[in-house]
């Protein structure tokens, strides 16, 4: 509850003292509405557990649905605003002589049509005037909406039906006062229509946000398209309904993400009166290319754009730009591979790398692997795979392998890849 809030159910419940005193007293309440000398008595309404109090002035009289303790102040501040109408509107229904007639005082004062709502508080109050006597038993014709009591006052010319309708439809009922106890005697009969509008729905999803594939430098956006009254939206990191970490800021159908280093997950809580609806988890996964690579790499270098295509060379040392991205070299500066070496020794072949690992930009989500090949002639270009070599996930590590010499030629050959991590 914010400080308004607050406020305004600090003065509601000053109100209700006001009322309750100015009953009590009879005086009071002369500070609302001049000079209206005012009567009242009280009863319990205990089948919707509302505390009713009756406050009766000659022919008009007003019926004042207090509800008091039980209900949040939100909903007490709605009561007695309704209440202070109702009292403003004393005088012109004191006004009111001559013929006998039931009116409608709350919720659409003097109209025959009752607007409510599925799922919200109904206080329907009509009153009778003009009559002669003082109406002492009241009766409902027709069939109630589900959800809505009779009040049934008795000796009182104001009557009421109340309760929470659950139906949505338009209802017609007609309401009678009796001159006598028991629904006898000379009796004025008024129909009313309760519309029943639809209650307020939660929020649905139509469109979840997609997970997707990005790049440690891209930017993405994540979208999602809801329905219903008065949305309104926080994003969060992580599964969905995990609300430990709300992204600060993150208040609409959509959002930005920066470049990530890393896998995250991202969802959405949309809410309103009626309630929230919690998005599926959109996976982002980061697997970078050549692409961001290269835009990170030639990043600081002042370079031609052409220059940084994957076919170029940019510091001309033989290897292309992509070539340098799938080794792990500097595309800027010029490369020597100091580190494979080949020899003879000891009648063993031996032959040595260093590997390198993927990270940083431009390999976040992949591993750089290792296989070593040999042949025995070149001339057919019968390339074997060097069975206990293969695939070497690169960590900075060295690699040696050593054979023994035979007779004839013997070649090897290293091939490097980029692949998702396994
Ligand atoms: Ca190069
Ligand atoms: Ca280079």
């Amino acid at each position: 509850m914010d400080t308004s809030q607050e406020k305004e159910a600090s003065e509601a419940a000053s109100l209700v003292e006001e009322v309750a005193d100015a009953t009590r007293s009879g005086s009071a309440l002369m500070k609302m509405n001049r000079s209206i000398p005012i009567r009242k008595y009280g009863s319990a309404f205990s089948k919707a557990g509302l505390a009713t109090l009756i406050i009766n002035k000659g022919t008009a009289s007003q019926l004042l649905v207090l509800e008091a303790r039980h209900l949040s102040s939100v909903a007490l501040t709605k009561v007695i605003k309704w209440t202070t109408l109702s009292i403003a509107g004393l005088g012109t229904y004191d006004a009111v002589s001559g013929a006998t007639q039931i009116t409608q005082i709350a919720p659409s004062a003097g109209s025959s049509t009752v607007p409510a709502k599925a799922g919200e508080l109904l206080n329907l109050v009509y009153q009778i005037t003009g009559a002669p006597h003082r109406a002492r038993s009241w009766a409902v014709i027709g069939e109630l909406p589900e959800g809505l009591t009779h009040l049934n006052s008795t000796n009182s010319n104001t009557d009421g039906i109340t309760g929470i309708p659950t139906q949505p439809g338009n209802y017609r009922i007609s309401v009678r006062a009796y001159k006598n106890s028991n629904n006898s005697g000379y009796n004025y009969t008024k129909t009313f229509t309760i519309e029943v509008a639809p209650g307020a729905q939660p929020p649905s999803i139509s469109t979840q946000p997609m997970s997707l594939i990005t790049t440690s430098v891209s930017e993405e956006i994540l979208k999602v398209i809801a329905s219903g009254n008065g949305l309104e939206y926080q994003w969060y990191k992580g599964n969905s309904g995990n609300t430990s970490k709300p992204i600060p800021g993150a208040n609409s159908d959509s959002l930005k993400i920066g470049s990530l280093n890393e896998d995250t997950n991202y969802w959405v809580r949309v809410s309103n009166d009626s309630g929230f609806i919690d998005s599926d988890t959109a996976k982002l996964r980061v697997i970078d290319n050549y692409g961001a690579w290269a835009s990170e790499t030639f990043r600081t270098a002042n370079i031609v754009p052409e220059m940084t295509e994957p076919d170029a060379d940019a510091d001309d040392d033989g290897l292309t730009n992509e070539r340098e991205y799938v080794l792990g070299n500097s595309p800027i500066e010029q490369s020597i591979d100091a580190e494979t070496t080949l020899k003879l020794q000891n009648s063993m072949i031996e032959f040595s790398f260093q590997t390198e690992p993927a990270t940083g930009k431009g390999y976040i989500g992949l591993e750089r692997v290792y296989s070593l090949e040999k042949s025995d002639d070149l001339s057919k270009g019968s390339w074997m795979p060097v069975e206990e070599y293969q695939n070497i996930i690169g960590e900075g590590q060295k690699i040696t392998i050593s054979e023994s010499a035979t007779h004839g030629s013997k070649y090897y050959r290293l091939t490097v890849k980029l692949r998702e991590k396994s």
